[in-house]
């Protein structure tokens, strides 16, 4: 089965906490704080899987977590870190953050590595704020938490030229004939479902063809194979419009060559400006010149004769094609938008109210607080007051309609408010 879009579901791991701890030992009294970090959390990386040609696999399995770090121990032991999760695609995989549709990366490369996400922080055990005023401190900080993100993949084959054409006009039998791959080919329409990739060895030249479903009138509102397969070749430098030329089903080869121009003009302006070079198949049917000289006189150039089924005029369409990707920009790998968390953002706040009239305070600010203070601890507790006050949040809460004795929420925090 082919599959050429997916969305999938990803998440770092967590940091671990670093913990509250002191060395005991026997007759020592009051040992110094040893409590360890947790390890951080592992990343979500990205890497191509040369053999895969499909999405497939991102069909029943979207959720991917990273394994989260292990929380600190006594005696100054660091947790362990997560393990990194590796997600394999094909090559030519779009990431997408379905939120935003921003592009992310752009699998381009056999090659091609992405660190989406990294994983979350490990928190500082208590042996970390130990100072010269403050012995034995009784907190520690906790892991950095990460978020799931929504990604959308989106496979788009990377070839050099597409072709395109009616069903049936032997779009896979040319592929066959100038390639070493084995497309199927049948005498019915939509014989091929899936995009199909050659390499082509041209004399000292190697180029990707990539044979696609037929299109017909309205392909790109979803007819027939639908509007899906002209993802394959958005990429492509070159395009080889296939027209049968025998008529042998009735068609006239002209107005082929404007319905298949049509839809791939109402599917992107990109895909109708891309160079084309007309052939012309099956010529082995014609009795004369005369249904290519008429083709030839309305197009108003000149086409490439072939016979796909004799592998004659296959040369001089590999000449051509050859010649023109030459001349030709290579094709670039998509621009894409570094992914924003927004995860070193700790001043940011914003107030909510819920249905029982509980205030609610979150954002970046917020975040960075519960991960600092550990509300037992008194000194602590008095730098979040402290900060709640310093960084406007108790007078945005008074703002916000807060009176006396209503609830704030702040992460797993509940108090009165207090004027
Ligand atoms: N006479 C003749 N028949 C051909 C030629 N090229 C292909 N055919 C036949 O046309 C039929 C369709 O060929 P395919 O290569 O499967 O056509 P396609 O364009 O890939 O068709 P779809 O995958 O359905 O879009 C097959 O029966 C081929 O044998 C040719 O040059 N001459
Ligand atoms: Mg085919």
């Amino acid at each position: 089965m082919f599959l050429d879009i997916a969305t999938i579901f990803v998440k770092a791991g967590n940091g671990g906490d670093g913990v509250v701890s002191f060395h005991t030992e026997k007759y020592v009294a009051q040992g110094g704080p040893d409590g360890g970090d947790g390890g951080n959390g592992g990343d979500i990386i990205f890497i191509v899987d040369k053999s895969a040609s499909t999405l497939i696999d991102f069909k029943f399995a979207k959720h991917f977590r990273a394994e989260n770090g292990e929380n600190g121990g006594a005696k100054n032991c660091k947790g362990k870190s997560g393990k990194d999760l590796y997600i394999k695609v094909p090559k030519g995989t779009v990431i997408k953050e379905k939120k935003t549709g921003n592009v992310l990366a752009d699998m381009f490369y056999d090659d091609s590595q992405f660190l989406l996400q990294k994983g979350g922080l490990g928190g500082k055990g208590n042996a970390r704020f130990a100072t010269a005023q403050r012995k034995a401190p009784r907190f520690s900080q906790k892991g950095e938490k990460t978020q799931e993100v929504e990604l959308t993949l989106e496979l788009k084959t990377i070839a050099d030229v597409g072709l395109v054409g009616f069903p049936n006009v032997g779009k896979s039998t040319i592929l066959s004939v100038v390639s070493s791959a084995r497309p199927k080919i049948a005498n019915y329409h939509f014989t091929t479902l899936t995009p199909n990739l050659g390499v082509v060895k041209y004399y000292d030249k190697d180029f990707v063809v990539a044979d696609i479903p037929g299109l017909i009138e309205g392909a790109s509102e979803g007819a027939g194979l639908g509007h899906n397969f002209l993802r394959h070749i958005e990429r492509v430098r070159l395009i080889v419009h296939v027209v049968d030329i025998s008529g042998i089903e009735g068609r006239d080869p002209y107005e082929d060559y404007l319905t298949i121009n049509n839809e791939l003009e109402s599917y992107s302006a990109k895909l109708a400006s891309l160079p084309q070079i007309v052939v012309a198949n099956k010529c082995d049917l014609l009795e004369d010149d005369g249904a290519i000289e008429a083709f030839e006189k309305k197009l108003g150039s000149k086409v490439i004769r072939i016979s796909a089924i004799a592998n004659s005029g296959t040369k001089e369409m590999l000449d051509r094609i050859s010649k023109d990707l030459d001349e030709l920009p290579q094709i670039e790998p998509m621009e894409v938008v570094a992914f924003d968390e927004n995860r070193n953002d700790s001043t940011s706040y914003v107030i909510t109210v819920d249905e029982d009239g509980v205030y609610e305070v979150h954002g970046g600010l917020i975040n960075m607080l519960i991960r600092n203070v550990v509300l037992d601890d008194y000194e602590s507790f008095r730098y979040f007051q402290k900060t709640l006050k310093d960084r406007g949040v108790i007078k945005a809460l008074y703002n916000n309609g807060c009176k006396e004795g209503d609830t704030v929420r702040i992460g797993d925090i509940e108090f009165d408010f207090v004027d």
